[in-house]
């Protein structure tokens, strides 16, 4: 169960941020909205959110997912594999520090994007991608190894994030979409498979049984409501934009 949410506020520099979707640029004001309502849905979710400032000197901010693996006995800050989001670490490193966990962070040549890293029980998978090189899996596993944890690496190749592609649902439940529908890696996993025409709702969010989903992809919602859970939609077409979801907006723990 989750206690709390760290989010940063866009700021009005998104639109410069990192993209590959073709989508056009983010409408800031819209952007601005949909992350209130975003806040607004992990606050119906029980969660405590601790709002951080806008900076406007990084475009990418916003995603604060990428910046910091929190775990429930440590704190991992991350070295983004983009360059331009390298300084988004002294921000959440700095809000962090209030939180009774030991802090450690990658060191270069390590490059680890948090949103690649997808926590089950105990246990991390971590997504090789452009963002994260196996220097960053190795410190990774090393840095967790201390506090019970282990980790294993899986390859990616058509998605930005391994956490693009699939969400751990809890109770041994996987939303995947294409390529993670095959790995052998996930294939312990019930995995409840993505339609190839909604790969966008692959990214959801499990916060204490309820489950965020992307608004606008009903089959998929359907889908993981006929598991049990409550969903609740957000809308996030403006962070899609620059190749976020829902998971990227936030850290949980
Ligand atoms: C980037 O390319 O880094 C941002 N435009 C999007 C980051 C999305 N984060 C995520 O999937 N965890």
């Amino acid at each position: 169960m989750f206690t709390y949410a760290m989010v940063k506020t866009p700021c009005k520099n998104m639109i410069n941020g990192i993209s590959h979707a073709n989508l056009g640029k983010p409408d800031y004001t819209l952007a601005v909205k949909q992350h209130e309502h975003y806040i607004q849905a992990l606050q119906s979710c029980g969660l405590e959110v601790i709002v951080l400032p806008p900076d406007e000197a990084f475009a990418d901010s916003t995603f604060i997912e990428d910046t910091c693996l929190v775990t429930g006995r440590c704190t991992v800050i991350t070295r983004p594999g983009a360059v331009s989001r390298r300084g988004e670490t002294r921000a959440v490193s700095r809000a962090m520090a209030r939180f009774d966990r030991p802090i450690t962070g990658i060191q270069a040549p390590a490059t680890l994007d948090a949103g690649d890293v997808m926590m089950v029980k105990d246990h991390f998978y971590v997504g090789l991608s452009d963002r994260t090189n196996a220097a960053g899996v190795d410190q990774l596993t090393k840095i967790l190894a201390p506090h019970g944890y282990s980790v294993s690496a899986i390859g990616l190749s058509s998605v930005l994030h391994l956490k693009t592609g699939i969400s751990y649902l809890e109770d041994n439940c996987l939303l995947a979409w294409g390529e993670f529908l095959y790995k052998p890696e996930l294939a312990g996993f019930k995995i409840l498979p993505v339609d190839e025409a909604e790969a966008c709702a692959a990214n959801c969010v499990w916060i204490n049984d309820r489950v965020l989903v992307p608004k606008g992809y009903e089959k998929t919602r359907a889908m993981i409501e006929d598991q049990g859970y409550e969903t609740i939609a957000v809308d996030v077409s403006e962070f899609r934009k620059l190749d976020g979801g829902l998971s990227c907006l936030s850290l949980r723990f």
